[in-house]
């Protein structure tokens, strides 16, 4: 990574890993080109930028010509962050989402019966995490708007089917499959450093169906057999073993804090439902979430929390921690 990237360029490059439509893309990428230092070391940074931006516009202005919605199936971001389920056939994506939402997904027992990708709403804590199930990944095929998909979700369930002699291979199949493209799994979320189109997505692999009595033979061929960095949660989607430990960690990794706002007449905040912001984000973060005029009015906060003694003023770049109280003052 170049020295001496700035806090806009690091957020545009963010922003833009997570782009779902071109002109979103087009956006980021400006902001990169605008924020990059100019010097040697940055050079062929540059020019990555610049020829991405020109493909972009001019596959902009032909979607234009063509008449063409932007590419792909968008799912509206909702709740502290998004998951994606993946998985081959039958590995038990929509079996998870049932277990994990209220979402009524087709479980089945052959494959290919899921084929839209669907969201549904995980409860954690006093949260909510957007989880979408998918259809399966192979050799053979991938929906073109996956990748959109993947490259838009805060981290990946990689499902691996523990129920039949073909899961692992099928496991084996999405890897080489993504790998294949500029939307790949990894251990953590990044863009490659020379090359920003291409991206990584966080992942945890969730080896599935553990229930099953050759279930633990099948996880240790696994071991042997594919060497994943990805951490690992060993579940049952259908008996709910495991599930707890990994709904903490999907909302761990989400790497987002909960805020309470309060009015300042009021007692108490409001505990019901706390705004969250990625870790490291900063009051202002937090104002024009709560009303976009909030972001410039703000005059000070008062904050209650772990980082402050109770009440302690606070500016626009107070970075928020996980349960702070914060009363706005505009
Ligand atoms: N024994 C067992 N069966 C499961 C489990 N999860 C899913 N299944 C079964 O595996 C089959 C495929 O599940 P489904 O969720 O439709 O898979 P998908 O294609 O990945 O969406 C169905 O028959 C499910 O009942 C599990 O944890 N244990
Ligand atoms: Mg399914």
């Amino acid at each position: 990574m170049p020295a001496n990237l700035t806090p806009q360029y690091l957020k545009a490059e963010e922003e833009y890993r997570r782009a779902a439509t071109p002109t979103e893309e087009l956006q980021c990428l400006q902001v990169m080109l605008q924020e990059i230092p100019k010097h040697k070391g940055t050079d062929h940074l540059q020019a990555s930028l610049k020829s991405k931006i020109a493909k972009l516009k001019r596959e902009i202005a032909s979607d234009k010509k063509a008449g063409a919605k932007s590419r792909g199936v968008r799912i509206p971001r909702q709740g502290a962050g998004t998951a994606i389920l993946l998985g081959g056939p039958n590995a038990g994506k929509s079996q998870l989402v049932c277990s994990l939402t209220r979402a009524r997904p087709e479980v089945a027992p052959y494959p290919f019966t899921t084929q839209q990708p669907a969201p549904g709403m995980m409860p954690w804590e006093d949260v909510t995490i957007q989880l979408i199930d998918t259809p399966p990944i192979t050799a053979d095929f991938v929906e073109s708007y996956m990748y959109g998909l993947i490259r838009g979700a805060d981290l990946a369930l990689l499902l691996v089917d523990l129920g039949s002699d073909g899961g692992i291979e099928q496991c084996q199949e999405v890897l080489d499959r993504l790998g294949g493209t500029k939307t790949r799994l990894a251990a953590a979320s990044y863009l490659d450093e020379e090359d920003v189109g291409l991206s990584y997505t966080q992942t945890l692999l969730a080896p599935n169906k553990i229930d099953l009595p050759e279930a633990p033979a099948r996880l240790q061929l696994m071991h042997e057999l594919l060497a994943l960095d990805f951490p690992e949660f060993v579940i049952s989607a259908a008996h709910g073993t495991g599930l707890e430990l990994l709904r903490e960690e999907i909302f761990r990794r989400l790497d987002v804090v909960r805020v309470y706002t309060k009015l300042p007449s009021a007692k108490e905040p409001d505990r019901d439902r706390p705004f969250t912001v990625r870790r490291g984000q900063t009051l202002l973060t937090l104002a024009s979430q709560v009303h976009k005029d909030y972001a410039s009015g703000l005059r000070f906060a008062r904050v209650w929390g772990s980082a402050v003694h109770d009440g302690t003023v606070v500016k626009g770049d107070y970075v928020l921690h996980d349960k702070d109280v914060v009363e706005l003052h505009t």
